[in-house]
């Protein structure tokens, strides 16, 4: 399998920790990317034009990350990232959800003050982005104190985790750990696990 990839993004990190927890990490060879230069040939991969993008060694291209960790859950007979069926596939899959949501408003406040020319810039759009990330971790640090975070790790907690390592990555000064404890302490400890220690971004 070939992953195109870039070192910072939340997205592909996602992708190498599933990787790593479920042993198949081995399998697949890294294409670095730049998605942003305008000589990039992404989109040959993904007409998105983003990263992660897998080839299968079929020949498939798979985009989105849920999708590729899908692919990957399927390939390995250990316990399920993406549990089949009952409440924790729904725990699982709804913690993908927020997370997922944390790590697209921040990317979009990333993307809002390095893309656009500084008279361009949105501040409505940046402080609503700001918004949607504080709520989703005050909702996280409730499910995180109601222990909803605990037990096998899965796809919701690995894009819980990515997501808090990006906040760390780019926005440090907002101090996301003040005033959500539970939070802070999950993090803490999930954050240890050999697929997050392999898998953090450059600084
Ligand atoms: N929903 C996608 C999001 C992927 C994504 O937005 N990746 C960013 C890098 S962090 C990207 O390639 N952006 C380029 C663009 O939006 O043109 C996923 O989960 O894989």
């Amino acid at each position: 399998m070939k992953l195109r990839y870039s070192p910072t993004s939340p997205y592909v990190r996602k992708v190498a920790v599933a990787a790593l927890e479920t042993g198949l990490d081995g399998r697949i060879e890294r294409i670095e990317t730049d998605v942003w230069n305008p000589g990039t040939d992404i989109a040959e991969d993904n007409p998105l034009g983003k990263v992660p993008a897998l080839t299968t060694d079929e020949g498939m291209v798979l985009c989105d990350s849920p999708t590729i960790c899908d692919y990957l859950d399927s390939l390995h007979d250990g316990a399920r990232l993406i549990p089949a069926e009952g409440p924790a596939r729904w725990q699982a899959l709804n913690l993908h959800a927020l997370a997922s949501g944390v790590m697209d408003a921040a990317v979009a406040r990333v993307v809002e003050v390095r893309a656009r020319p500084e008279d361009k810039r949105f501040e409505g759009w940046l402080e609503r982005q700001k918004l949607k990330i504080a709520r989703a971790l005050d909702a996280l640090d409730k499910q995180a104190a109601a222990g909803a975070l605990d037990g096998p790790v899965n796809l919701g907690t690995i894009t819980v985790g990515c997501a808090l390592g990006y906040l760390d990555l780019r926005f440090a000064e907002d101090a996301w750990r003040e005033g959500r404890p539970a939070l802070e302490a999950w993090y803490q400890a999930f954050s240890q696990r050999p697929s997050m220690q392999a898998t953090v971004p450059p600084g």
